[in-house]
């Protein structure tokens, strides 16, 4: 359904659907119904937000601070200004690689950092819908007209987070914090297995959720990528995507441009209720599917943390190239 909805998203795109206001939403409410004994996750201790840290300096040794950080540029096309995380080999039916999250409750979440005038797509109508594709993508897990799927883009400076249900219908919820102020943000996406539950997390706020479409939605071992991309998406469906519009597909589905650091995917709710950010990249426990640190800094190879079971690719290139090493991070070296 996505091309379908892509074309027409253009043919409405003056109208409300793509640059009406933002829905509101109840920011920073911790509503106990949204969370469940079942899911066993405890609520922070200390539920008083806290703003998110900027240019904090902590000690080096153990890892304990970033050096390294990917700056995107939003080229949104060529298959280039992206890191690629294989999650299914579609010559085979073994199942995919630890960061192929959905078959379970899980959590994606990451720092960013980025401007408004680098990221100008508008407000995203959300709703039973797929209009996260809108937005200024900064992770994408799609599959381009099949269901089964899911992302994270910026509408207006907003956080939105989409997912399509196996054959369950579509949601897209959106955050009322504006993070494209040239300064790092801790966002945080979460679903529920059980039934689909979404939230959203920004610098430990709670900022929107909502009833999503149920079933599993980890990429199928079985899948076979469409005939859409100009012979079939192989190079782009059995991927997740970082810093980009995974399918090329124009610039009314536009990439994000900026940072992003320190991402880590887990397969459990990590978060129920507003919580204190980590003061300090996360190291890998037992729920970490995949942690992607960006230490590198040189070269393609994208390290997972988590054993190495789920690698990415940098794919460098655009004008101005990316995605750039850099030293600007949220938690900085002495
Ligand atoms: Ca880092
Ligand atoms: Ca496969
Ligand atoms: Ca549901
Ligand atoms: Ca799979």
């Amino acid at each position: 359904m996505r091309r379908a909805l892509r074309w027409a998203g253009c043919l409405s795109w003056v109208l409300a659907s793509c640059g009406g206001p933002a829905p509101a939403v109840d920011a920073a409410r911790a509503d106990a119904s949204a969370t469940d004994a079942d899911t066993g996750v405890s609520p922070a201790e200390d539920a008083a937000p806290l703003d998110a840290p900027d240019d904090r300096v902590v000690p080096d040794g153990s890892l304990r601070c970033s050096r390294s950080a990917l700056r995107f540029r939003g080229s949104g096309v060529g298959d280039i200004d992206r890191v690629k995380i294989p999650v299914d080999d579609p010559t085979n039916n073994a199942p995919g690689p630890p960061a192929d999250v959905g078959a379970t409750d899980f959590t994606i979440e990451f720092w960013l950092k980025g401007a408004a005038a680098d990221n100008r797509a508008g407000a995203i109508r959300c709703g039973d819908n797929v209009d996260w594709i809108r937005g200024n993508i900064v992770i994408d897990r799609d599959r381009f007209s099949q269901d089964r799927k899911f992302g994270v883009s910026l509408g207006a400076g907003r956080v939105v987070w989409g997912v399509s249900g196996d054959r369950t219908g579509d949601r897209t919820v959106c955050a009322s914090a504006v993070v494209l102020d040239d300064r790092w943000h801790h966002v945080a996406v979460q679903r529920r297995r059980r039934d689909g539950y979404l939230w959203i997390f920004v610098d430990g706020r709670l900022e929107a959720e909502g009833d999503g479409p149920d079933g599993d939605v980890s990429y199928p071992d079985d899948g076979v990528p469409g005939n859409h991309c100009g012979g079939p998406c192989l190079s782009s469906d059995p991927f997740l995507v970082l810093g980009a519009e995974k399918h090329d597909a124009g610039r009314e589905y536009p990439s994000f441009n900026g940072s992003i650091d320190e991402l880590r995917i887990s397969r459990t709710l990590r978060y129920a209720t507003t919580f204190t950010v980590a003061a300090e990249p996360w190291a890998v426990d037992s729920d970490t599917a995949a942690l992607y640190r960006f230490e590198e800094a040189s070269g393609d190879a994208i390290v997972d943390s988590a054993g190495n079971a789920s690698p990415g690719v940098r794919r460098y290139g655009g004008n101005p190239p990316g995605p750039d090493w850099s030293t600007d991070t949220p938690f900085r070296c002495p």
